[in-house]
């Protein structure tokens, strides 16, 4: 049932904002896509970013196509405003964040930030606000073609999901220019894909492809480039389809492992699972298998 849910759900998206009442507008993307688009505490518009719905999935397209996503102080902002807003809207269940197909991110804007001072960086606490991107409750996936470097791949390390195109190349070249990854790149790499295949990554600055960061663990799976807006948002909105809670708790039990040890970890996922046994979606979805029907979640 699942499966024949993810396939039809892009076919019907357009449909069903409409149908939600959405203010649905068509909006052309810098992957040359077009969705309808509404969500109430989303701005009108971005500088920087295009924020839209597909079905039950909010997406967000980095566009700064001229310097290549690079990820000044603004672009950042407005995704981190965007996401919030999905966050909020309980009509979606999953966000996913892409770039073009040259280019998901080249890291934080080198122009922007070359001038800076320690005081200023200091002071400022510069760029304390990106970590915000992993603070967001429901699952977020980043779908990524082309450049994904520096401040770039450490973005798409905030998601939890990544899905390459076959395109996608990732990299910590930060040691290329004097400096060192300093938003996650030496500690979430170093999960992902092992010291030994960090360290080289981080002191070499040489790029991984797609094949190879799948190979090692980085991202879930590689779809040909043409492909890679279809499968994040048919897995999102996937996603979107089950227990909006469940999924919440799923994803913090997991993220719960980066920080605790295995007992107390195993112990934290004995409890959320105790915990969901006060659900109605528990005792609604454990029903609908013996019925043999779908499960219709209340979310609660
Ligand atoms: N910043 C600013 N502009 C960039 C840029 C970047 N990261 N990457 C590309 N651009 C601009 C180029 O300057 C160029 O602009 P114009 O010259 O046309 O004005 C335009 O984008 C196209 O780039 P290229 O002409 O270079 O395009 P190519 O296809 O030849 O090369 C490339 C693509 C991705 C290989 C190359 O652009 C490149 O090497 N870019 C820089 C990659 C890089 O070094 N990235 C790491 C940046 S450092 C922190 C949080 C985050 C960070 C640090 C701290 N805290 C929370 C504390 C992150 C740091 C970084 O990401």
């Amino acid at each position: 049932m699942a499966a024949v849910i993810s396939s039809c759900t892009l076919n019907v998206s357009f449909r069903c904002a409409t149908r939600m009442g959405y203010a649905a507008r068509r909006v052309a993307t810098n992957h040359g896509r077009s969705f309808s688009s509404a969500t109430s505490d989303l701005k009108p518009s971005y500088e920087y970013i295009l924020a839209e719905k597909n079905g039950s999935a909010g997406l967000i397209t980095l566009n700064r196509p001229k310097a290549l996503n690079a990820l000044c102080d603004g672009l950042l902002d407005d995704v981190i405003h965007a996401s919030r807003a999905f966050d909020k809207d309980d009509s979606v269940g999953a966000i996913v964040i892409t770039g073009s197909k040259k280019a998901f991110a080249a890291g934080a804007d080198i122009k922007e930030m070359s001038s800076r001072d320690y005081m200023q960086c200091y002071i400022n606490n510069q760029f304390e606000s990106w970590g915000d991107v992993a603070k967001i409750n429901k699952p977020t996936i980043a779908a990524i073609s082309g450049y994904a470097l520096g401040g770039g791949c450490e973005l798409a390390m905030m998601c939890d999901i990544m899905i390459a195109s076959e395109s996608a190349k990732f990299g910590q070249p930060e040691i290329t220019l004097g400096v060192i990854p300093g938003c996650g790149g030496t500690q979430r790499l170093i999960r992902a894909i092992g010291k030994a295949k960090a360290m080289e990554m981080v002191l070499s600055g040489n790029m991984i492809d797609a094949h190879q960061a799948e190979r090692d663990g980085l991202v879930c799976r590689v779809v040909p480039d043409d492909n890679l807006m279809e499968e994040a948002l048919k897995l999102a909105n996937k996603i979107s389809s089950f227990s909006r809670p469940a999924v919440a708790m799923a994803k913090e039990t997991v993220n719960s492992a980066y920080e605790l040890n295995l007992a107390e970890g195993l112990r934290f996922e004995r409890r959320i699972f105790h915990s969901m046994f006060s659900m109605e979606d528990q005792k609604e979805g454990m029903k609908a298998f013996i019925e043999k029907r779908p499960a219709e979640w209340k979310h609660k």
